[in-house]
């Protein structure tokens, strides 16, 4: 059987984590592709000396041209500008716009079978951006934030309770901003639910408070610490995750920002919400009654989606 081809749009931090992902776990051969010359050859010579040490099998190239794309089973776009300390994800907006015009018709040109995962910010209008651009079905594109921003949630209740990180599930829904919205209610430690677990006396209202505060602040957090980027690792894996669960058809269920037509009430945009990813792409969107705070919660970071996209129409009327 034929290695799977994944192609790396954007070869920076996120770009270079998920190549030696990639190889660590033997899901296909790689393309890095940039814009700057030498960074994506450089960093996939890396990676490939490591492989012998490491005990991989795969090609890796890096290129400045849209042809090496050609036939990727996976393209993961995180070209772009990343975030410097004070800046919102929102003042990327126009710069990245623009990169997702470039990326879109290089992808519909070159891999337009694949299945493609967004990491570039503000992440919920770029994404929907690469959709219009590209042109490819909308069930093969989806953005990645839902599994980085519940993974920091996980992180952060595992630390407070002393458990296994795998033994904590958590649930986050909406946009990939500050109006994220973590859901206690269907956030577990082996099955049980946070609510319950305050009862039970192993935390208080207000520490999961704090921790869904720290989680919706998990990014910004990370930016101030680094001052020079943003978070790398754990984007990354978060994505490989997602491509993953594509490859080998593994239908997880995975908060991903996946295009609407009606679900949850939005129509043609991208949101934060459960969805299957097979081997067909977004194979189900898995709608949850929402009610109260959660509901509230979840409109409002619609609201906010929608002004970016809304944005994007401005600046882009012809995506
Ligand atoms: O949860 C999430 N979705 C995110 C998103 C979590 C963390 C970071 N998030 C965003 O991912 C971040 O705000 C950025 O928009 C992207 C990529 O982050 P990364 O840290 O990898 O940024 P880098 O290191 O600056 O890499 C971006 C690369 C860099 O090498 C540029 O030269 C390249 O993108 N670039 C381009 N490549 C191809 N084509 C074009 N036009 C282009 N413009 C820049």
């Amino acid at each position: 059987m034929a290695r799977n081809k994944i192609a790396l749009i954007g070869s920076g931090q996120i770009g270079g984590t998920l190549a030696h992902l990639v190889g660590l776990k033997e899901l296909g051969d790689v393309v890095m592709f940039d814009i700057v010359e030498g960074v994506p050859q450089g960093k996939s010579l890396d990676i490939a000396q490591s492989s012998p040490i490491s005990g991989f099998d795969a090609v890796m190239k890096g290129t400045n041209s849209y042809e090496a794309l050609d036939g990727a089973d996976v393209c993961i776009v995180t070209a772009g500008v990343p975030r410097k300390p004070g800046m919102s994800r929102d003042d990327l907006l126009s710069i990245n716009l623009k990169v997702m015009e470039q990326v879109g018709a290089g992808i519909a040109k070159y891999a337009p079978d694949a299945f493609v995962i967004c990491i570039t910010n503000p992440l919920d209008a770029m994404v929907w951006a690469l959709q219009k651009s590209s042109k490819l079905p909308a069930k093969k594109v989806v953005g990645m934030a839902g599994v980085l921003d519940s993974a920091r949630f996980r992180y952060f209740l595992a630390d407070e309770f002393n458990v296994s990180v795998e033994d904590v599930s958590a649930f986050v829904l909406g946009g990939h901003g500050d109006s994220m919205v973590p859901l206690v209610r269907y956030s577990t430690v082996a099955g049980i639910p946070l609510p319950d677990l305050v009862k039970m006396g192993w935390t208080s209202q207000g520490r999961i408070d704090e921790i869904v505060n720290r989680t919706r602040n998990g990014g910004a957090e990370i930016v101030n610490l680094l001052k020079t980027g943003s978070a790398f690792y754990a984007p990354a894996a978060s994505a490989i995750a997602m491509a993953e669960s594509y490859l080998r058809d593994k239908k997880r269920v995975l908060p991903c920002a996946a295009y609407l037509s009606g679900e949850y009430g939005v129509k043609d945009m991208y949101v934060g919400v459960p969805v299957v990813i097979g081997s067909k792409g977004v194979e189900r969107i898995v709608e949850i009654e929402l009610s109260g705070k959660d509901r509230e919660g979840f409109d409002k970071s619609v609201v906010a989606v929608q002004t970016l996209v809304d944005a994007c129409k401005k600046i882009a009327p012809d995506l």
